[in-house]
């Protein structure tokens, strides 16, 4: 008996099988596809009917092992979304958050409707690409698909709809949008009026566990598969990641590790006070109506752009080799601040961390081992500055920080992350989002009784692999250059 897992990453994508077998889980991973944004003219949007094809892919491999699902959950990065006409079809291709059409929208939103009111109605951060800003952008430009849309879908809910028929809005990733309310409970109907966008596009909100039907009679008949029901999983994959963090006491930091890295500690009401605004910090919701106080870190974006730009240079370097690189050039050469906004869109970053290395007067790395250190040990380094506002903002203190997701992989920034932070690292497991997913897909089959179960066959099911902090005097030097070079002083 198998559960299917579909998690898509802005970098890729992927279908795992689950099955629980003598009070474990195992996992199989059945199929795996990138996720390649696609630059039409000016635009830059997602390949959503491709992704589509490979969720069906998935299906078919699942069926030519001899499997049938009992559930299927979908998962994928937040803010994006399509919009529907009336006739239920997908108007135009979903656009990318890293798009330049939200450029200067959210000064314009905030300073319109004022920062306080957003950040005090939603507790989510101000990120430029929120959905908030990106209905925004299209109201400014008066786009076209405004006048034709009737139903608003975040990826996963669209992709959902796609294989079920059934328009549903998800919880987790409904509060990425910011114009979700935490505190009533529902979408914000003053702060879609504020941008010009109907609350008539918004469903009911189904939480991470809720049925949401099953696979439609044409699907199921093409794929030649029975009508499979579709579980609401937390679809957001930050709210995934962060069910399957191994953790066993209630207080815990984690850092969910994949293109970007987000940051912070699982809460049981949003956190929205002048310190969580000043900060940037988050409140997403999470499975079980808990919320993720967070913030978001560049993370390994920078370092998937860098490896782009010397691929399209002819010199493919694999992550492995990249970080073998990283581990042989000298310490602590140079640092960025990665959530400069600088390194936010697509495009070749070594000019970038060259400009960011000329305004702050370092010398700027020479060379892939050089540039790679760069952006780890800077990395490594904003995870400490996070966790001490984390530990401030909750008022707590964490022995040592969970890391899941596929950035894992790379050993040196999991050791450099606990020299940075002085405390253990406890990396596992790396398919955080699509392990978070089954597991909500076995609570709401009655096979666990709470995420606090889960959390403990999670922990007994995959390896754990633990980093304990060294060169503490070195790292503890650096980070107080990183801090003032960044800008980070108080
Ligand atoms: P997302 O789901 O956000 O697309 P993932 O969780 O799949 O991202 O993580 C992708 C990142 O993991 C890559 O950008 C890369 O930096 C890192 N990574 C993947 N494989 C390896 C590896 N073999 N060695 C080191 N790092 C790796
Ligand atoms: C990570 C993620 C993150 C969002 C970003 C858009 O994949 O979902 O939580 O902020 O993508």
């Amino acid at each position: 008996m198998s559960i299917l897992a579909f998690d898509l990453g802005a970098s890729s994508g992927r279908a795992l099988l689950g099955r629980l077998t003598g009070g474990k889980i195992e996992v199989e991973e059945i199929h795996r596809f990138g996720n390649d944004p696609v630059a039409t003219c000016s635009r830059l949007q997602w390949d959503i009917l491709r992704l589509y094809h490979e969720i069906q892919q998935g299906l078919l491999k699942a069926k030519h092992r001899g499997e049938t699902p009992e559930s299927i959950g979908i998962d994928s990065w937040a803010v994006d979304f399509g919009l529907l006409d009336r006739n239920g079809e997908l108007l135009g291709n979903p656009y990318h958050y890293r798009d330049h059409h939200t450029d200067g929208v959210m000064e314009r939103v905030a300073a319109r409707l004022g920062e306080q009111t957003i950040f005090g109605k939603t507790g989510i951060q101000f990120l430029p690409f929120n959905t908030l800003y990106q209905l925004a952008a299209l109201k400014e430009a008066d786009s076209p698909l405004l006048a034709s849309a009737e139903r608003f879908l975040m990826i996963p809910d669209l992709l959902r709809y796609f294989l079920t028929g059934e328009a549903l809005n998800e919880f987790s990733n409904a509060t990425t949008t910011q114009f979700y309310n935490p505190l009533t409970g529902g979408w914000d109907a003053d702060l879609l009026v504020g941008i010009g966008i109907p609350s008539s596009w918004f469903g009911p909100i189904a939480d991470p566990g809720a049925s949401a039907g099953q696979l439609r009679s044409s699907v199921s008949e093409t794929l030649g598969l029975p009508r499979i029901p579709v579980i609401a999983v937390a679809e957001h994959d930050t709210g995934s990641a962060v069910a399957a963090v191994p953790a066993t006491e209630r207080s815990f930091a984690y850092l969910s590790c994949g293109t970007w890295s987000l940051m912070g500690t699982e809460v049981d009401r949003p956190v929205i006070n002048e310190l969580s605004q000043k900060y940037n910090f988050t409140n997403e919701g999470g499975v079980g109506r808990t919320y993720r106080l967070l913030k978001n870190i560049m993370g390994l974006w920078i370092l998937q752009e860098t490896k782009r730009e010397w691929d399209r240079a002819g010199r493919e370097y694999s992550f492995p080799e990249l970080v073998k690189l990283a581990g042989e050039a000298p310490a602590f050469g140079a640092f960025i601040d990665p959530d400069d906004g600088l390194f936010l869109h697509p495009g070749d970053m070594t000019p970038r961390i060259r400009e960011y290395c000329a305004r702050t007067g370092q010398r700027a790395p020479e060379g892939p081992g050089e540039v790679v250190r760069c952006i780890l040990e800077s990395l490594a380094l904003k995870y400490r500055y996070v966790l001490e506002l984390t530990e401030t903002l909750s008022a707590q203190q964490f022995g040592g920080l969970h890391m899941v997701g596929g950035g894992i992989q790379n050993a040196l920034l999991c050791q450099w992350s606990a020299n940075a932070i002085k405390r253990p690292v406890w990396a596992g497991p790396a398919e955080g989002s699509a392990i978070g997913n089954l597991a909500v897909q076995w609570i709401a089959r009655g096979e666990f009784s709470d995420i606090w179960e889960a959390r403990r066959v999670i922990r007994d099911s995959f390896p754990v692999t633990v980093y304990e902090p060294q060169d503490g005097e070195a790292w503890e030097e650096a980070y107080g250059t990183f801090r003032r070079l960044a800008g980070l002083a108080d």
